[in-house]
């Protein structure tokens, strides 16, 4: 049986502060950006815990939340993520990557080394699930797992740039490694990795452009 109780957080605001607080946040998200050069400058679990809980709210099918985070600091797991991360990215880079996607990368100056995977002081690793496992072993399904886990994901880096920390969303493929490395159950599937930490001094980032308005959104 459903259980309502009043909406709060809705503050009646009038179009100025409406229009003001719209501009606020894309000024400050549109400064996020991917690095790959990350400080090994630690920091501190309350900072991700908080980043994990805000990521925590996001809205997801039925509300059965079909997502696992898995943060890592752990200087040999982290170890082992690169050699198997490296291990397909080879594989990716030597192999698997047509000309069309090695010439789409090419603006990004990405390659097989990726030592952020030990120099950032926090891996996260997020997992969605498409079926939950009850306490009798029996399997529970979930709705829109991935749209909810990309959602989630969304959150998260918002969350962690809010705080002032860089993030790179690393896609090694495939990720199945992460199971083992991680110790999660099967019914876990790997969805991104979430690379986070102080950006190095000096830090490059490529310079790209982000699609104007008018590209990406109409209005009818
Ligand atoms: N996973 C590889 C390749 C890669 C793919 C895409 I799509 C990117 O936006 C960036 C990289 C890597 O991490 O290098």
């Amino acid at each position: 049986m459903a259980d309502f109780e009043p909406l709060t957080g809705y503050p009646d605001l009038q179009q100025g502060e409406l229009h003001a607080r719209a501009e606020r946040f894309y000024e400050r998200i549109r400064l996020r950006r991917t690095v790959r050069d990350f400080s090994d400058r630690p920091v501190d679990r309350k900072v991700i815990e908080t980043c994990l809980r805000a990521a925590g709210t996001a809205p997801s099918g039925a509300n059965l939340q079909p997502w696992q985070f898995v943060a890592v600091s752990d200087p040999a797991i982290k170890h082992r993520v690169r050699i198997a991360a490296e291990a397909e990215e080879r594989e990716f880079y030597e192999q698997r990557a047509t000309p069309e996607w090695l010439a789409a990368l090419e603006k990004l100056g990405t390659d097989v080394d990726k030592p952020f995977l030990e120099t950032a002081p926090y891996l996260i690793a997020i997992f969605y699930k498409n079926v939950e496992i009850d306490e009798h072993g029996r399997k529970v399904k979930n709705y829109y797992a991935v749209e909810s886990a990309g959602i989630a994901t969304g959150f998260l880096i918002a969350a962690i740039h809010h705080a002032g920390l860089a993030t790179l969303t690393h896609t090694p493929s495939p990720m199945a490694f992460l199971n083992e490395i991680l110790e999660r159950p099967r019914n876990e599937r790997p969805f991104l990795l979430l690379v986070v930490g102080h950006p190095a001094e000096g830090a490059q980032v490529p310079k790209i452009t982000k699609k104007p308005l008018e590209e990406i959104a109409v209005f009818k």
